[in-house]
């Protein structure tokens, strides 16, 4: 069991330009939840923080297409976010924003002192400029064609078509997506982090000091960043949202979001501090205190590279002792997604389901991808609900309370001898904590949340094969010990289900009228709820999820997903005519894929050997993210054989391999009769 201690728990601070959803919750907020509420309740000092995160190109972005300020937009989502988590019982110590200005004091000095003592390189480059909107461009504010592909609506950073990592100045006609101005090239000044410097560093304290403790989907992702070697990164950024760049010659300067959002947690710490009148250093500083981010897989480079690198540069702070980043969630089938709408939002689920709140945390935590992508179902929540918390939790607890009712009224007997089963069970019950303790410090909320419903689980069995309901007509002094040691279980459920199940720990100590059992009591003392005492009336904890409430759950995503194919129904305009000549000119065959293995460091891209009949030649293909290499050996495919070869990253592709795509945006071989491929979808 844990040893008591400091702890300092942070969650990712959600970005600010939409509510959130189920995905966000699975992934680090439930999960964080529950370890601090563990940590809690086992008498170590919390400080559970959290805020929202205010900056970046993309909340500008978003505001520009609503039509309002920045400002409105964080405003209005900071209070749905904020509400969301209360509402779940996410319990932070302190929510704060980014855009406090104690947090831009905090993120302003950090930079400071880092400037001061010359941690950064100052770097003029050429960088896009808008001229009619008169501001530098932000990478994803930048379209143009792909100088590796010939994609024409690649972004500033990325070619979404080729996978390539492109720098905005190497598009080929690039366009400002503000004003839609051919960009010009301005000289700007930018301050960079030489992570390359702290390659050794990172190392020495990742590679060899957390080798076996993190998870390996963590740790895998830091060792191929390192392998891949380390570069200086810009801190800055030309924009005029965010926290303005706090040296002499940074006029219309920010500091990258990336940069500030991290210390976020930080300031977050230190207006908790204040409030409570407690001092904030030891929570960062103290080489005692253990800093854990829980975060999603996209983030762990910034929290296990960026943020370590720029701590140990500043000198002062302690580095995080543990990453535990999930994989994604997915609903029903399908990647959860802001823009089309496909997501349980959290807010949107409340209205739905009141007082639901503890099942849908023990879904998404029975459930939760933790070490990979995992996918949410109505169906699997319903059984969840039904099967296992209304016929396990919910069960054991009632019987006990309304046979308590019904044989003492409500107080608790007196027990005879206890036989062997009682023993036994009470035994077992004792070892539960330690178990579940177990889990929960090694990250595995799954594994602690099934070891939870084994406690309900225990209480059942005895119940049913003792029987009470029975006994009582038999053996009355028997039927007390029965109910005293059932009762013995269901007041250490009421204690061990709070870090999971905060509302129905709540709910549950109410009706047993129990307060002072603790964590440890639970393993350590002889007795929970002593004989005589009166416990409350009863009500339900749990209720079934009918087959009508589901139903409407999927048609309510039905409906979504119509909804994005009527609006991807804009079909891509006719291209110019071609003749009949030009036609011919094209040679597409039939051709089997014989062989396939992905480019090594390019995402999309699968190297293909391709059977034409005419012979066999490599064929690159960006489609990587859609197919792995085993399912499609041996798969006919449309080919368009005399395409001018092209090098792809060094290899040489003789022909085009024909697809088109759904409107979720999978890539599917040319066969106009699978599912969701729509007149007008277009094939290349
Ligand atoms: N705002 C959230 C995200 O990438 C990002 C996390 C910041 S944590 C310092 O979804
Ligand atoms: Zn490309």
């Amino acid at each position: 069991m844990s040893t008591q201690g400091r702890y300092t728990i942070t969650a990712a601070l959600p970005y600010t330009n939409g509510p959130i959803h189920i995905g966000h919750l699975a992934g680090v907020y439930v999960p964080a939840d529950i370890y601090s509420r563990y940590l809690r309740i086992t008498g170590n000092d919390v400080a559970f923080i959290c805020g929202s995160d205010e900056h970046g190109a993309a909340i500008p972005m978003r505001a520009k297409k609503e039509g309002v300020s920045p400002q409105v937009i964080i405003d209005k989502y900071h209070a749905i976010i904020k509400k969301s988590f209360a509402d779940f019982g996410i319990s932070f110590d302190n929510y704060s924003r980014t855009s406090a200005p104690i947090h831009h004091d905090t993120a302003s000095e950090f930079f400071k002192k880092m400037y001061e003592d010359g941690k950064f390189i100052e770097e003029t480059s050429e960088q896009l400029y808008d001229p009619e909107a008169d501001q530098f461009l932000a990478d994803r504010f930048v379209t143009g064609t792909c100088p590796k592909c010939g994609y024409e609506e690649a972004y500033g950073d990325q070619c979404e078509n080729c996978g390539s990592s492109l720098n905005a100045t190497d598009l080929i006609n690039p366009k400002s997506t503000i004003s839609g101005a051919e960009p010009i090239l301005k000289q700007t000044k930018h301050w960079f982090l030489p992570l390359n410097q702290y390659e050794d560093f990172l190392k020495e304290w990742i590679l060899k000091g957390h080798k076996k403790d993190w998870k390996t989907n963590v740790y895998g992702q830091i060792k191929s960043w390192i392998d891949d070697g380390l570069r200086p990164r810009a801190v800055t950024r030309d924009l005029d949202w965010g926290i303005p760049v706090p040296v002499e010659g940074a006029e219309g300067k920010v500091l990258y979001v990336w940069f500030d959002a991290p210390i976020g947690y930080i300031s977050s710490t230190k207006e908790w501090a204040e409030r409570e009148g407690k001092d904030w250093e030891p929570y960062w500083k103290d080489v005692n205190t253990k800093l854990v981010h829980f975060i999603g897989k996209d983030n762990i480079v910034f929290h296990c590279i960026i943020f370590p690198s720029m701590l140990k540069a500043e000198g002062s702070y302690v580095l995080p002792e543990n990453v535990p980043a999930n994989e994604f969630l997915n609903l029903e089938g399908n990647k959860l997604s802001t823009s089309k709408n496909w997501a349980v939002w959290l807010h949107e689920y409340l209205e739905e389901f009141p007082d639901k709140q503890d099942v849908l945390r023990y879904v998404l935590t029975a459930n939760a991808p933790e070490t990979k992508d995992n996918d949410f179902t109505w169906k699997d929540y319903q059984a969840r609900n039904n099967n296992e918390l209304v016929a396990i939790f919910g069960n054991f607890i009632n019987r006990v309370v309304v046979l308590t009712h019904k044989y003492y009224n409500g107080v608790v007997p007196t027990p005879d001898a206890f036989s062997e089963v009682d023993e036994q069970t009470l035994k077992e019950l004792k070892a539960y904590p330690a178990v579940i303790s177990s889990s929960i410090e090694r990250y595995r909320f799954r594994e602690a949340s099934q070891e939870l419903m084994n406690v309900a689980r225990l209480g059942n069995k005895y119940l049913a094969d003792e029987e009470p309901w029975k006994l009582i007509k038999t053996d009355e002094e028997r039927t007390k010990t029965v109910m005293y040691v059932a009762l013995q279980i269901a007041s250490a459920l009421a204690t061990l289900c709070e870090p999971f199940l905060p509302f129905t720990s709540t709910k549950l100590k109410n009706i047993l009228a129990q307060s002072d059992v603790s964590w440890n009591d639970v393993s350590e003392k002889e007795v929970l709820l002593p004989a005589d005492h009166q416990i409350q009336k009863g009500e339900l904890l749990f209720s079934k999820v009918e087959d009508k409430e589901i139903q409407k759950q999927l048609e309510k995503l039905e409906a979504t997903k119509k909804a994005n194919e009527a609006e991807n129904k804009t079909v891509e305009p006719q291209k110019e005519t071609a003749t009949f000549e030009d036609f011919t000119k094209l040679d597409i065959r039939v051709g089997t894929i014989v062989e396939a293995e992905k480019m090594p460091k390019a995402k999309k891209l699968l190297v293909l050997k391709v059977d034409t009949g005419i012979n066999t030649r490599t064929i690159v293909s960006g489609i990587a993210e859609h197919f792995t290499p085993e399912e499609i050996v041996g798969k006919k495919v449309t080919v368009l054989v005399n395409l001018a070869p092209r090098k792809l990253r060094g290899v040489e592709s003789e022909g085009m391999i024909l697809m088109t795509e759904t409107p979720e945006g999978k890539l599917v071989f040319l066969n106009p009769d699978e599912d969701g491929i729509n007149p007008g979808a277009v094939i290349n």
